[in-house]
């Protein structure tokens, strides 16, 4: 039976991958850390399918010590501060997770656990102000925020811990990947949960830019790409996107129609909301990945959001746990 850890198991991507690997036949590792109050809904219905193991990013002995004590094939690392806007008001921290805590996990790795396969959630953006559209493997990275520049320093440390270690160490540079798991301050959520919200209580949404554009998939579908890629006998980077993309304001639209509410009554303008720097557009050209992994995501725009607001609707109304 192979054996799998992965780090950020309590969030949106590593209770996906959580899933994945169970119905794979995996031993599944969850790594988390210390809170003081319950943070497991995104895998209450799998935790007594797989062990947890307590760490932290910020703190190498906790990576060491798991390293050492249990043997594992793969290393999901999806673990991050992964909000961008509060990264420019913590951006000290969020490099410290972001950024160096890959690098702990990659010494860690080298260390104690040589011979397993790593897999690093990369970001289009550190793509940022773009160079090129659409974005793929060799476009050059223009971070713009503290996040994306911690993802490119961590980006850049799993390559070089490739080359000089033969780690087998590999990236998905990932675009947007949504689901009902998402968290609730990211936009697509918070658009479909506000949607929910104005429709029970007839408060309405607050928004920043609507007119940013973003290429969005389906978590569980990019995850699916992540245990391909440890599959490969060859480490590599792979884009993970769709190809298309939508503004923000297409997304709200989408939302107010399936949830069956006049767009100009949901929401209002908030600049509270809006980037010091923002990133414009992103659309990725995955055609690496649907060559060599026979890869493409299966979830489009449409099917996305509508999965979204109905999830949504049920949780307002109480009919799903949380
Ligand atoms: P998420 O929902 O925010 O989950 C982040 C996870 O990281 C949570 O489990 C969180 O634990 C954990 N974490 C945070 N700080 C930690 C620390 N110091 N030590 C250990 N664990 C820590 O993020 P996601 O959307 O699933 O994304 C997964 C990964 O993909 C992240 O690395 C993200 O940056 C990257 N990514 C995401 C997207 C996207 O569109 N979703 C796109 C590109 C790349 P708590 O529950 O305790 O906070
Ligand atoms: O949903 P967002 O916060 O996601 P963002 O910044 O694109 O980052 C996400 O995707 C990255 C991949 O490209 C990941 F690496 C990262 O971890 C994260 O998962 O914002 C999307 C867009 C931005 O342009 C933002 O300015 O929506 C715009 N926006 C407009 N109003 C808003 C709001 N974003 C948020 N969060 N809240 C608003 O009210």
């Amino acid at each position: 039976m192979k054996s799998a850890l992965i780090t950020g198991v309590t969030g949106q991507d590593g209770s996906y991958m959580a899933d994945i690997l169970l119905e794979k036949g995996y031993k599944v590792y969850g790594m988390i850390r210390r809170s003081a109050s319950p943070n497991l809904w995104r895998i209450a219905h799998i935790l007594d399918k797989i062990e947890i193991l307590y760490g932290d990013l910020t703190d190498q002995s906790s990576l060491d010590n798991i390293l050492r004590k249990v043997t594992f094939d793969e290393i999901y690392n999806l673990a991050a501060q992964s909000f961008v806007q509060y990264s420019f008001g913590a951006p000290v921290s969020t490099t410290d997770i972001t950024g160096v805590g890959v690098l702990r996990l990659l010494e860690a790795t080298r260390q104690y656990a040589p011979g397993a396969r790593l897999f690093q959630a990369s970001t289009s953006e550190m793509f940022g102000k773009i160079q090129e559209t659409p974005q793929k493997e060799t476009t050059r990275f223009y971070p713009r925020s503290p996040y994306g520049t911690a993802k490119a320093f961590a980006h850049y440390s799993v390559v070089n811990y490739r080359e000089a270690y033969k780690l087998h160490a590999s990236c998905a540079i990932m675009f947007n990947h949504e689901s009902p798991r998402r968290g609730e301050e990211f936009v697509t959520r918070k658009i479909t949960k506000g949607i929910a919200e104005f429709k029970k209580t007839g408060k309405k949404l607050s928004l920043g830019n609507l007119n940013a554009s973003r290429d969005w998939g389906h978590a569980r579908d990019y995850m699916e790409a992540a245990w391909l890629m440890l599959q490969q006998e060859t480490p590599d980077d792979y884009v993970l996107a769709t190809g298309e993309t939508h503004t923000v304001k297409q997304w709200l639209e989408k939302a107010c129609e399936f949830g069956g509410v006049d767009f100009w009554d949901a929401y209002t303008q908030n600049p509270a909301f809006e980037r010091q720097a923002e990133v414009d557009y992103l659309k990725g050209d995955y055609s690496k990945a649907k060559q060599v992994l026979g890869w493409e995501p299966k979830v489009k725009f449409d099917e996305l959001v509508k999965e979204m607001v109905e999830a949504d609707e049920a949780f307002i109304n109480n009919s799903l746990p949380r």
